[in-house]
């Protein structure tokens, strides 16, 4: 079983499932009655579905760049190259699926330790915290990354209203659970609800963004409507979409990729060039738009913000 080392930059997608299997060897005991069929790829996590030549324009977006002067991702790629395992593992297909997606009403439920536990609607929200844009680069654990122009604000405007009580320590962040809409969680394969999990003090970080919009439009569905998480250090998996609940607790809470691979997702998933996954290396990426892969940078280019965070923390362990 040990051949999940050394793995080619483009490997057949044929290459993909047993390696799957091997990895969650555990679960799939636990749901036997799936079939050859139905076993499901973990992409979020393998580098198979990167197209050696992007469908996409090159720079269609305007003349925007981030902080490091990489020009924003087209508008194009950012809503129809998209992870979102609710509604299809093909990051082609998530646009068409979820168009359709009902975004209103919405409220998202916040709670747990805090003193004061609120239900706020999308339009609360939206009057209560200024959006401003903040462009980002989006990391995904599959090598592949983009920058892109979202509008939003810091989570910790919205932590610091509940006032977390001294006991909390992790903040716990859900998806919605829609299967009338969201084909992807017929897969039982997947611990739904899709779950992220933050230490409160990166919760409180700055950059740590709720977004509501990108290119200055609300956001589509397959970024995540209405409103979702941004984490810019961080593996592409932790900026969690479609939140209804928002959960302050003293534990470390179970997140859906630590859950199904904790060898290969840790909670922390910091970007991290010098460590690998377990199966593939993390020292380059392909923004998309580009042909060449170019090298990754240790937090996703954000240490100097963040590092601080992770204080005599060996990251090497805790991954
Ligand atoms: N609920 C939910 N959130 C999710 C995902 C998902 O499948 N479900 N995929 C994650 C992954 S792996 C990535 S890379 C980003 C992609 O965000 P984007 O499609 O807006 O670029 O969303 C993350 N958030
Ligand atoms: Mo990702």
């Amino acid at each position: 079983m040990n051949t999940l080392h050394k793995q080619p930059n483009k490997p057949k997608s044929s290459e993909i499932t047993p390696e799957s299997l091997y990895i969650s060897r555990r679960r799939f005991l636990k749901t036997s009655i799936l079939t050859a069929s139905s076993i499901p790829i973990l992409a979020a996590c393998g580098p198979s579905l990167i197209p050696s030549e992007t469908p996409f324009p090159t720079n269609s977006g305007p003349e925007k760049t981030d902080e490091m002067g990489d020009p924003v991702t087209s508008y194009d790629a950012i809503t129809h190259y998209n992870n979102y395992y609710e509604f299809s593992v093909d990051k082609q297909a998530v646009a068409g699926l979820s168009n359709k997606f009902t975004v209103d009403p919405w409220s998202v439920e916040i709670g747990g330790l805090v003193i004061n536990p609120t239900t706020l609607s999308i339009d609360d929200i939206r009057k209560t915290y200024t959006q401003e844009e903040r462009i980002y680069r989006l990391r995904c654990v599959e090598g592949w990354s983009m920058v892109i122009p979202w509008d939003g604000f810091s989570l910790s405007e919205i932590l610091k209203k509940v006032e977390p009580t001294t006991d909390a320590k992790y903040v716990a962040f859900e998806t919605v659970y829609r299967p009338t809409e969201m084909p992807g969680l017929n897969e039982p394969f997947y611990p739904w609800p899709y779950t992220e999990g933050l230490r409160l003090d990166e919760a409180m970080h700055p950059l740590t963004t709720v977004a509501t919009g990108v290119y200055g439009l609300p956001l589509l569905p397959a970024n995540g409507a209405p409103i979702r998480i941004v984490v810019p250090w961080k593996y592409g998996f932790k900026s969690i979409k479609s939140i209804v609940k928002i959960t302050l607790t003293d534990k470390q809470p179970a997140t859906l990729w630590n859950t199904v691979g904790p060898d290969e997702y840790g909670f922390y998933s910091n970007v991290n060039p010098s460590r690998s996954h377990p199966r593939w290396s993390q020292e380059t990426e392909r923004r998309i738009g580009e042909g060449m892969r170019r090298a990754s940078h240790y937090m996703n280019g954000y240490a100097k913000q963040v590092a601080s965070l992770y204080e005599g923390m060996d990251l090497m362990k805790e991954y």
